[in-house]
């Protein structure tokens, strides 16, 4: 009576086992992608993110140890005590178990504990500033771009525009480039003239937020960058109607080449920090349209704003 099943026994075992080896070559493929756990860019981008990549990986891997023993135990529990065929009545009915409950409980805890601890260590490792950086860089967020002033050679990028997204593929022309030595300890202190902003340069994958008139928490960021090459920045904070055009770039160089870089900026007349005329407004006064009620305007400087739909 019946039917006869699909695969016997022994069958099964074998299919499992195949299914298991196929994954193999699938997962040695990728290993690059899968040892920097997916994150985008390079391990040695900055002395920021072998630091930041380690702990997201083990966590991974401390994840799945303790996913894999869960799921183990699972099947285990679902095979071992599975209804028998001569089964009759209820399995016996236990309401508690003092040991067990204080288990599963404490393991949590240790889970969380250990995550905390080694999350805290980076953390405090990766906002740790430089007593001495090379280079000092004052970034401004403003709606809906990025202005920078080099500090210790008293020069500044042009004032960032907008960028203009078209919808067509490829990077907006014109956007603001933050120029930054290879190898030289940098530190970017990040400010806003006006609404909260965030500072994230995907591949760095650290990112920091903006606020406006206070700077009780950490406003730097503290990195030496370590390969040569053009990242994609942009704000991470919704800041406003044009927050998804407030893009910027930035191109890691040699120390000579940030050199002549700057010397371009002197020769062009780029002296000195950009936006000193920008003041304060009261907080009493009216926003002006589209503005957060208090912030940091521009007066006298002609800062380029775009504001226009297209
Ligand atoms: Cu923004």
């Amino acid at each position: 009576m019946g039917t006869k099943p699909f695969m016997n026994h022994s069958m099964r075992r074998f299919a499992a086992l195949a299914a298991g080896l196929a994954t193999v070559p699938a997962l040695a493929s990728c290993s690059a992608e899968v040892s920097r756990g997916f994150l985008p860019g390079n391990r040695e981008t900055t002395s920021n993110t072998p630091l930041i990549m380690d702990l997201w990986v083990n966590s991974w891997i401390a994840a799945l140890i303790v996913g894999i023993i869960t799921w183990g135990l699972m099947l285990w529990v679902i095979i071992a005590y599975r209804r028998r065929k001569d089964t009759v009545g209820f399995p016996p009915q236990i309401s508690y178990n003092l040991p067990l409950e204080v288990f599963y409980l404490s393991i949590p805890l240790i889970v969380i504990g250990v995550l905390f601890v080694f999350t805290d260590r980076e953390q405090r490792a990766i906002d740790e500033r430089f007593p001495n950086p090379d280079v000092v860089i004052d970034v401004f967020g403003k709606q809906w771009s990025w202005d920078f002033n080099y500090v210790k050679e008293d020069v500044h990028e042009d004032a960032g525009q907008q960028a203009h997204l078209t919808g067509n593929w490829g990077t907006p022309d014109r956007l603001p480039t933050l120029y930054l030595p290879e190898g030289k300890k940098v530190e970017l202190h990040l400010q806003t003239r006006d609404v909260q902003h965030s500072f994230w340069v995907v591949e760095f994958l650290q990112k920091r937020d903006m606020y406006p008139g206070h700077e009780q928490f950490n406003p730097y960021i503290s990195i030496t960058p370590n390969r040569t090459g053009e990242y994609m920045g942009k704000c991470a904070e919704l800041c406003g109607e044009y927050h998804s055009e407030m893009l910027f770039k930035v191109r890691v160089v040699s120390q000579q080449e940030y050199d002549s870089h700057i010397a371009d900026l002197k020769a062009r007349g780029n002296t000195g920090p950009l936006g000193v005329d920008y003041v304060r407004r009261p907080e009493s006064a009216p926003a002006p349209a589209g503005l957060a009620p208090a912030g940091v305007e521009p007066q006298a400087l002609d800062i380029p704003q775009q504001r226009t739909a297209q």
